[in-house]
């Protein structure tokens, strides 16, 4: 592998990654494809943007045409694929974009792998694809249940990568990420929504009861397991990444609350999420036991770290509260914050 195509690159976790492999390793190029919706970022990419070995195209994945003149131009012989509609209330509001991108647009990617003869095709997945589960762990080999439009179409993508390494052959690798967190997370999920919002002293808005349970996992320690099972994954194998952290959301909302030094009474308790998985839990033996990877970094010392970091950098996440997503604000929470 010498020039890695990085799709989604400029998102919250497709930057991460992008940080961690321009410093990790000189001798790969890496090329960054980017549609920059609204979760697209560039400021997400200042810390690499003057190095020699990184690239940006703007484009989106479900654009054969693009896709494959980028491939060619920049001689690409693998791609690692975070792009995505990533986040469930507006796939709830409007699924189009979330077929668009995160199954179609994982196509128009493995079929430019397959005319070009690229060799490596990392797809990125989330725990969500397996459902919920009151207890115990979920397994890779355990069957899919999505529940709601975004996670539906991460397992549509997924079963289009496991199809093309079976029928043609392609070198193919998934990862299923859990709940991720870290600097840089667009400030409409729960971590970081709820971070900026008690800052300024507005209402934080908990779905239901807030007894759900999450599987918190650090951004370092996602982007590290990505890197070991590009670089060591076997052809059509499938693996998760858990945080082996499990809290409820409830919990979570406190312990923000504790950091800022803010009331609980900014909390509020509003009307479900349809469809609210109860329980996300995966099991990271498969991983450990190939290629020792779990998650190392201390709950505490990361969450902290991570309310800092929006703490120090409002220049990042107020210009992204403006305009577009004030219209969401409104359209997600102006009834359910009026009603609570
Ligand atoms: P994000 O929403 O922050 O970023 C998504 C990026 O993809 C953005 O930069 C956006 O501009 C880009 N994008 C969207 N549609 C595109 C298209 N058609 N063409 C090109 N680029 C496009 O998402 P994230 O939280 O960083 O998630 C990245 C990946 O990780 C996704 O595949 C997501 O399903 C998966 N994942 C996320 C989590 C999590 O907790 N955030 C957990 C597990 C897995
Ligand atoms: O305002 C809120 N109130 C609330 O109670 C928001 C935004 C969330 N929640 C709850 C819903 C969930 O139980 O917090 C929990 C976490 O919600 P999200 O941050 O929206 O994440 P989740 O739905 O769990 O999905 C995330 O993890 C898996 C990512 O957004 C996905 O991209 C990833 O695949």
């Amino acid at each position: 592998m010498k020039n890695i195509l990085v799709t989604g690159g400029a998102g919250f976790i497709g930057s991460a990654f992008v940080r961690y492999m321009v410093e990790k390793y000189p001798q790969y190029t890496i090329v960054v494809l980017d549609k920059l919706t609204y979760a697209g970022n560039l400021d997400n990419l200042l810390p690499v943007k003057d190095k020699p070995n990184y690239h940006f195209e703007r484009g989106d994945i479900a654009d054969a045409e693009a896709v494959e003149r980028i491939c060619q131009e920049h001689n690409i012989d693998a791609i690692v694929n975070f792009a995505a509609e990533s986040h469930v209330d507006r796939s709830i509001m409007n699924p189009n974009a979330f077929l668009q991108t995160d199954v179609v647009g994982v196509y128009v990617l493995l079929e430019a792998c397959r005319k070009l003869g690229i060799e490596r095709f990392h797809h990125i997945s989330t725990d969500e694809v397996y459902g919920s589960i009151d207890e115990g762990h979920f397994k890779e080999d355990d069957p899919l249940s999505p529940n709601n439009p975004y996670s539906a179409s991460k397992a549509g993508g997924e079963l289009m990568v496991r199809a093309y390494h079976v029928t043609h052959g392609l070198h193919t690798t998934i990862t299923r990420g859990s709940n991720t967190f870290g600097p840089y997370h667009y400030p409409e999920k729960l971590i970081p929504f709820f971070v900026t919002e008690a800052i300024d002293d507005r209402p934080l808005p908990l779905y239901g009861d807030g007894t759900q349970v999450r599987d918190w996992l650090y951004v370092e320690d996602h982007c590290r397991g990505v890197d070991i099972v590009l670089h060591q994954g076997a052809p059509g194998e499938v693996y998760n990444l858990g945080g082996e952290n499990e809290h409820q959301n409830i919990e979570i909302t406190h312990r923000i609350l504790d950091i800022l030094g803010k009331p609980r009474s900014l909390i509020k308790h509003v009307e479900d999420r349809p469809g609210h998985d109860r329980r996300y839990a995966i099991s990271n033996d498969k991983l450990r036991a190939h290629f020792n990877w779990s998650p190392d970094t201390p709950f505490e010392t990361a969450l902290e770290q991570t309310v800092r970091w929006y703490v120090e950098n409002e220049w990042w996440w107020r210009k992204i509260k403006s305009g577009e997503y004030l219209e969401y604000y409104k359209k997600q929470y102006g009834e359910r914050l009026a009603n609570a």
